[in-house]
């Protein structure tokens, strides 16, 4: 029998990406305790700490990634456990503070948040099982994921509380980054070795690495740049707009950058 020689060093290179994965959500982690260690910033008002979970509860689970912590076997495919538990805690933060930007009534946002929660584990269904099940369970994620979409570009906008123009251009750049970026999830998981075995168990840990990471640091760092609006503006009570949409009335308005 011909020893399997390659399993070891593509485990290995998946460890690599995976300590590369770490280090860039310890950046994360940099630019929000930035956020947390700068006095003049109203943390509380910001909800800094809330923010901090994205990154560190990532930077957690690529740490145990990188050591080969949670990993299962089912089916013939290895599963990375800490993903998915990665996901199931930091999506819906990543989604609810959104909402929180521009003050989104609660209901709306547990709302998305709890459409969230059901795509990852409806995902996590689709990927530890095979045939119908496998299949329907990635239908229903696929229409969470759009009902969350549908819940973050109409509803948010309509129920929102404080829309002063500064808050909104927060808004509308984590809202679109979220909108864009992470419709590549599905396409990856269609590609990778559990879908259409399009690309391998490396490359799909690579793409999926890169993809956590743009997800989640960048976004960071835009909250870093407008870190001024937190506490410096009122509730607007032109918010409260006749036709009901909050964000179609206004006026626009110059913007710096
Ligand atoms: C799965 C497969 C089933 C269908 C769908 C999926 C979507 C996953 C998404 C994940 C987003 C993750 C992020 C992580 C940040 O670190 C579960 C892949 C729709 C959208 C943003």
């Amino acid at each position: 029998m011909i020893p399997d020689v390659l399993t070891p060093s593509v485990d290995g290179l998946s460890s690599v990406v995976y300590g590369v994965g770490t280090l860039g959500m310890l950046l994360g982690i940099a630019v929000v305790g930035w956020l947390l260690r700068d006095e003049t910033l109203d943390s509380g008002s910001g909800r800094f700490r809330v923010l901090l979970v994205i990154p560190a509860f990532a930077a957690l689970s690529y740490a145990s990634m990188t050591f080969g912590i949670g990993v299962f076997t089912i089916n013939g495919y290895d599963v990375e456990g800490m993903r998915y538990l990665d996901w199931l805690v930091t999506t819906p933060v990543l989604v609810g503070y959104v909402g929180h930007v521009v003050d989104v009534d609660r209901s709306v946002v547990y709302g998305a948040a709890g459409l969230d929660a059901t795509m990852i584990l409806t995902g996590f269904v689709a990927t530890t099982t095979t045939g119908m099940l496998r299949w329907g369970a990635f239908a229903v994620s696929s229409v969470a994921f759009l009902l969350m979409l549908y819940v973050m570009f109409v509803q948010y906008p309509r129920r929102a509380n404080t829309t002063t123009p500064e808050r909104k251009r927060l808004f509308l750049r984590l809202r679109n980054q979220v909108g864009v970026l992470w419709l590549l999830y599905p396409v990856i998981w269609l590609a990778s070795p559990v879908g259409f075995g399009l690309v391998s168990t490396l490359g799909t840990a690579m793409l999926v690495t890169f993809m956590d990471v743009a997800a989640k640091v960048p976004y960071t760092w835009v909250v870093h740049e407008h870190r001024g609006i937190f506490g410096t503006d009122r509730v607007s009570n032109d918010a409260k707009s006749v036709d009901g949409d909050k964000f179609e009335s206004e006026v626009p308005t110059a913007t710096a950058d």
